[in-house]
């Protein structure tokens, strides 16, 4: 690929525009809820976002997750599913895409990535095995758990730090791995379980130069890498714009040139891939394919769907092809920085530098004075939601969980509030209004109160746990 090919349309017109590659063809209404109905409704979601009806909701920033805009061309693919039960020629279009786009040899299917993980964790961790991570995420250590394995921490020290502008805030800090891998041997290492941009941290990317580095490590000590490929194409539009040498090459060579430093992926497809449901899990070695491939049809469907209609897979593996189009990622990345600089302009706390996927509030910075116990970031979503009617989801203490070992909530340094940014569905004017209750929420800082959690549930506890204003509790019992 040649510079001149590369250039998107803002860089052809030497502006720093972003605009979207795409125009609007079917919309969605949506609607704001009284203030009143915003109150009832988040009392009957016990103050949960993950518990509120949709339908209550105005602008929904929970997630990027499944909640993207398909492509006409998506659409048009949707009606050419092949629904036959084995070899959908559907599957060997995803199975191209996955090898074209990714480089691993072998691909299978899942429902999303929570099932991919399961597979991988099931099949690639021995119980009593440490499983090192640039930080957790949720799924994805409670995988490692439930296959016995022990999650450890390797990301380096300034992921933990909101104010910290390190651009690759997402890298393995190479002596901890190494500390690690003499203290327990790399024969108790099951894989190094990397992630592109990540997630908890606040969508900070993985460098080129870390994951080449953690390749000779690896190497060294014949420890597997699997990488979280999730937003891994966001990662990729990082190094282009920021990591010496890349400026030239594409997000498709990028993507590439970063996978073939690993063994194999797993997939939420519901991020990047542009689809509303699937996943998938990919490797290079064909002894672990075998044992994933048997195993994918006791837990997901047989090996050439893995959960998922014919047509599924076919929008999938269009939506690969889109979603490395330099244009789409500029763009896309682009809004979420739109956002993120109008809240640094109004000096609002959030995690810096602004990441791929969302901006991540820091509740700490809002609400210096509600103690991490009483769930500083969940007041703050609560607050966002009957400011306005937008919708974020919680990243701190509920998220964290409870260490399985002392029973305590985990306490996590980042206590953060997540505004994520669903590609292709919202415009620069909706960006307006989130950054605008966002300022009033933090306006009013110094009048609000911790939360008491009411329910808590024993697995992810963030889906589904209940939760009363501090000032509310007492008065039912
Ligand atoms: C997100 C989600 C969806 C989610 C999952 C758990 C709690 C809250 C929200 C899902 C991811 C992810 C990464 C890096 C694996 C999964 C699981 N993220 N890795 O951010 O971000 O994929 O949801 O398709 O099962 O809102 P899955």
């Amino acid at each position: 690929m040649t510079a001149s090919t590369l250039k998107t349309f803002g860089q052809q017109l030497s502006r720093r525009s972003w605009a979207e590659p795409w125009k609007i063809k079917a919309v969605e209404p949506i609607h704001m809820i009284t203030q009143e109905e915003r109150l009832r409704a988040l009392g009957e979601a016990g103050y949960n976002t993950f518990l509120l009806r949709s339908e209550d909701v105005y602008i929904d920033l929970l997630t990027d997750s499944g909640t993207g805009a398909m492509s006409d061309r998506q659409w048009a693919g949707m009606m050419m599913g092949d629904e036959s039960y084995a070899g959908s020629k559907n599957f060997y279009r995803l199975e191209g895409a996955v090898q074209n786009y990714y480089g691993y040899q072998h691909m299978v299917p899942t429902h999303q990535g929570r099932g991919a993980e399961h597979l991988l964790s099931q099949t690639a961790i021995k119980s009593g095995q440490y499983v090192p991570g640039n930080m957790y995420f949720t799924t994805t250590r409670l995988h490692h758990e439930l296959a016995g394995g022990t999650f450890v921490d390797v990301i380096i020290d300034q992921a933990h730090d909101p104010n910290d502008e390190y651009p690759f805030k997402g890298n393995v800090d190479l002596d901890k791995l190494e500390s690690l891998i003499k203290e327990v041997g790399a024969e108790n290492i099951a894989y190094l379980s990397l992630a592109g941009t990540v997630n908890m941290a606040g969508g900070q990317p993985v460098s080129m130069a870390n994951v080449r580095q953690l390749r000779e490590i690896c190497d060294r000590s014949g420890i597997r890498i699997f990488l979280d490929a999730t937003r891994m194409v966001e990662n990729a539009y990082f190094i282009q714009v920021q990591e010496d040498g890349y400026a030239d090459k594409s997000i498709a060579e990028i993507l590439k040139e970063f996978c073939s430093c690993t063994d194999g992926a797993w997939m939420s497809a519901k991020k990047d891939n542009l689809v509303n449901i699937g996943g998938w899990l990919a490797v290079n070695d064909f002894d672990l394919f075998d044992a994933l491939r048997n195993l994918v049809v006791v837990y997901e469907g047989l090996h050439t769907y893995g959960g998922l209609a014919g047509r599924d897979m076919e929008a999938l593996a269009i939506g690969i092809e889109e979603a490395v189009q330099d244009d789409h990622v500029r763009s896309r990345v682009g809004q979420v920085l739109y956002l993120g600089e109008l809240l640094l302009d109004w000096k609002i706390p959030i995690v810096k530098p602004i990441g791929g996927h969302a901006i991540f509030l820091d509740a700490r910075g809002f609400y210096p004075h509600i103690p991490q116990d009483q769930f500083p970031a969940q007041v703050l979503t609560a607050q966002l939601y009957l400011d306005s009617g937008v919708r974020a989801m919680e990243r701190g203490n509920v998220s964290a969980g409870r260490d399985p070992q002392t029973g305590d909530h985990r306490y996590p340094a980042l206590e953060l509030t997540r505004l994520a940014i669903p590609r292709r569905v919202y415009t620069q004017a909706h960006m307006d209004v989130a950054a605008e209750t966002v300022k009033t929420v933090h306006d009013a800082r110094q009048q609000t109160s911790g939360l008491k959690m009411v329910y808590e549930p024993k697995n992810l506890r963030f889906f589904q746990a209940r939760f009363e204003p501090l000032d509310m509790v007492g008065q039912h019992e």
